[in-house]
């Protein structure tokens, strides 16, 4: 590891103790960095990264509420409010029971490039629970994001800080947490989440935004590279929003998707995976993807088993973290994957990333490929703020050309610092040139 990065690296680890998937996280984006603060000593002699690494605000809260059998549950609640150069913070809500600081902490952290690179005015927070939405019923679900809210709505608002989805959060839950949040308020501020439902302030394409942007990117990043998306066969991680419309979007640009998944096994289904049954079983019953074969029975649901193990030319993980470590990452190369597109958040460890680099896979990595969600949101904000919707056809548009610029950007900087087709580092230092050029600009 360079010495110019190996400090900041041991500060994070004596200041995080524990905190894993932070850790990653950092060392991640700094080992990318290396030649820009080679070049521009500004940034380490104005202290930025380490400015970076802290977040300026954490908040821990308790989250009781009452279950169906009148018994008391507590859960602990989170918010990261990273880093605020270029915007309010932003960011999404996941409510899963891995959840610690942690988690919270490099989600936060990879929001702030990833803000950064839709070119618009969004800083970078993240926060969630260790509540689990499994087997809840809708009234604990309620009443669980009714106490969450009671807290968190101290500390944000429309210019402050402006959650959203993420894993456990989809549109149910935003709207339990906006009816809190506008009671608690006494008014209608809907600018202060996104996701919101349609008839109430939600931007439309903002429930497909994540799953298409990152086909956007994916074929902007093979149409460089004289390849295109069109035949070919494609594994999906997940079965959630995120996977369920990269799925629809694949297909509409001709690929075979065949298989997805969800914590407890995946499906394969040789002839396409049909998305329609996907989404009923998902969106609709809330089950598992197990049912799937219910309806196809061609197809196949391998319990436990690891997707990675089923030949694809195109990998999409889009469920969650360390998702592909080097062993899948080797098993994808050997079985002749030559893409990557990286839905969930740092979905491949460190070691799968030099493993498909090693091996000239192209890889779309996430802050850069998943960032449709959040540019979506930031859509939704300005179309709040004017009081005005915009069409589908109207927001698809500006969604496209976001992801198209986001992977233009990644490329020219790959390039201007010497790494053609690392959009790994393109997109790291493209994101934190915008931050940290910002901060220069407002002072210590
Ligand atoms: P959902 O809750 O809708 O779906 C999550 C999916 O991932 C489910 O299929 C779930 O399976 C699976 N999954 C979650 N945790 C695990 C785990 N520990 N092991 C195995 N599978 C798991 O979430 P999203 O689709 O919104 O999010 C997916 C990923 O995309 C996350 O990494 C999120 O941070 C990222 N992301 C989301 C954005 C958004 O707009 N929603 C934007 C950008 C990134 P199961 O049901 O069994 O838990
Ligand atoms: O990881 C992400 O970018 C999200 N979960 C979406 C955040 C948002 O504010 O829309």
């Amino acid at each position: 590891m360079s010495p110019i990065i190996e400090k900041y690296i041991e500060i994070v680890k004596k200041r995080n103790p524990g905190e894993i998937e932070f850790h990653e996280a950092v060392e991640e984006v700094l080992e990318s960095l290396v030649p820009v603060l080679e070049k521009h000593h500004e940034f380490v002699e104005n202290g930025i990264i380490e400015r970076l690494i802290e977040p300026e605000r954490q908040i821990t809260f308790a989250v009781p509420w009452i279950d169906d059998n009148g018994k008391v549950q507590v859960n602990r609640g989170f918010r990261v409010q990273f880093n605020s150069a270029i915007g309010p913070y932003k960011g999404g809500l996941r409510f899963h029971p891995s959840v610690y600081i942690g988690i919270i902490k490099f989600l936060g952290f990879e929001q702030i490039f990833k803000n950064s690179l839709t070119g618009l005015p969004i800083g970078g927070g993240k926060g969630g629970a260790d509540f689990d939405p499994k087997g809840k019923s809708e009234r604990e679900v309620m009443r669980f994001c009714q106490s969450f809210m009671t807290e968190l709505q101290r500390h944000i608002g429309p210019d402050i800080d402006v959650p959203a989805g993420d894993i456990g959060v989809g549109g149910r839950e935003i709207g339990y947490l906006f009816g809190q949040y506008k009671r608690i308020k006494g008014n209608f501020q809907n600018g202060v989440l996104t996701g919101k439902g349609i008839g109430w302030g939600g931007s439309l394409v903002r429930t497909q935004a994540t799953g298409y942007g990152i086909i956007y990117f994916v074929r902007e990043m093979l149409k460089a590279n004289n390849e295109t998306i069109k035949n070919k066969k494609v594994v999906i991680s997940g079965s959630g929003n995120v996977a369920i419309y990269a799925c629809e979007k694949a297909q509409y640009y001709g690929a075979k998707v065949v298989a997805m998944s969800d914590s407890n096994g995946y499906i394969l289904d040789e002839d396409g995976i049909k998305l329609d049954t996907v989404k009923k079983i998902k969106e609709v019953e809330r089950k598992r993807i197990k049912e799937y074969v219910k309806y196809h029975t061609n197809a196949k649901y391998v319990e436990g088993g690891c997707i990675w193990e089923i030949p694809c030319d195109i990998a999409l993980p889009c469920a969650t973290q360390n998702d592909i470590n080097a062993e899948s990452a080797q098993k994808l190369i050997d079985n002749g994957v030559f893409a990557v597109g990286e839905g969930a958040n740092m979905p491949s460890t460190i070691e799968a990333i030099k493993l498909f680099q090693k091996n000239n896979i192209l890889l779309a990595p996430a802050k850069a490929a998943n960032a449709g969600g959040v540019a979506t949101s930031a859509l939704e904000m300005s179309q709040n703020s004017m009081r005005l919707s915009w069409t589908a056809e109207e927001v698809d548009a500006k969604l496209d050309g976001i992801m198209t610029n986001i992977f233009k950007t990644c490329d020219k900087a790959s390039k201007e610092y010497g790494m053609p087709k690392n959009y790994v580092a393109g997109a790291n230092i493209a994101g934190f040139l915008k931050v940290a050029n910002a901060m220069m600009a407002q002072g210590v």
